[in-house]
């Protein structure tokens, strides 16, 4: 029995999974209503649920960083993702940003979020790198990049591959894009949905209006100043019920005073581990 014991002790050690970084995020259910206003477009096709994250992970694999986005519902095709002009990854709804804070110095990194986010970030929670996770295919992902966010286009990760498994998104993303995770990295994981044709300024992100319609978030503004998000990690991101509280008032503090000039976004909150 010993002997048997030890011989899997020696194993664990050669294994690199034993010494692999994975960082876990879980987020409560039931919050998939950005600052606690929103709700989902009347298309039958949104199910309640289908934005509404409930756990992130994060793991170093090799050369690659493996991203798992896991939601409430099983994830589904309406739209028939595959037979698109740029074939598609496997899903139709849900856009996924994972935003990554390399070095928590204040004012180093990118403040704003991707075009049609309408959100900011902390001044010493800026972010390196965000890794858009879409059902659209690569060319057209970077095609999207390419016209509306030239400025951030070195920082945000293109993934090698994104897949569906039951409740979860998977994407693989390579660290010569991403950098390795390490201890002290800040995290947040913004749950959108993708538009397949977005408004000029939006990278195919979905809009929030003050009322719902067919393909139109509820529970907003009409303007642009209100943050188009509908889940997001917040607090310690151990899926608290608590959580659900410091979401809804980081995406409820912002002010449309003035012209958009003099708008104050809703600032999103980093995470670390
Ligand atoms: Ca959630
Ligand atoms: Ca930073
Ligand atoms: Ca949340």
């Amino acid at each position: 029995m010993r002997r048997i014991l030890a011989f899997g002790t020696v194993l664990l050690m050669m294994s690199p999974l034993a010494t692999a970084a994975e960082f876990v995020f879980d987020d409560p259910s039931g919050d998939d209503d950005g600052p606690g206003s929103y709700t989902y477009p009347t298309a039958p096709e949104y199910k309640k649920g289908s934005f509404d994250l409930t756990k992130l992970e994060v793991k170093d694999a090799g050369d690659k960083v493996e991203i798992k986005v896991y939601l409430k519902n099983p994830i589904e095709d309406p739209w028939k993702s595959r037979d698109w002009p740029v074939k598609g990854n496997g899903f139709s709804l849900q856009m996924a940003v994972l935003f990554v804070d390399q070095d928590h110095k204040a004012g180093a990194g990118h403040d704003q979020g991707i075009p049609g986010f309408n959100v900011a970030f902390p001044e010493d929670g800026r972010w390196e790198k965000a890794v858009i996770i879409s059902p659209q295919g690569e060319t057209r992902l970077r095609s999207e990049i390419n016209d509306k966010a030239k400025d951030l286009k070195a920082d945000l990760v293109v993934p090698q591959k994104v897949s569906v498994s039951g409740k979860k998104i998977i994407a693989v993303v390579s660290k010569k894009d991403l950098g390795t995770p390490a201890a002290g990295w800040g995290f947040q994981l913004v749950v959108q949905s993708n538009e397949g044709y977005p408004d000029k300024a939006d990278l195919l992100t979905r809009k929030v209006n003050a009322s719902a319609g067919e393909h139109r978030f509820g529970g907003g503004r009409d303007d642009d100043c209100d943050p188009h998000v509908i889940d997001i990690l917040a607090g310690q991101a151990k899926g608290d019920k608590g959580e659900i509280e410091a979401q809804h008032k980081a995406l409820s503090a912002y002010s449309c005073e003035g012209g958009p000039a003099a708008w104050k976004r809703a600032v999103l909150p980093m995470i670390y581990r």
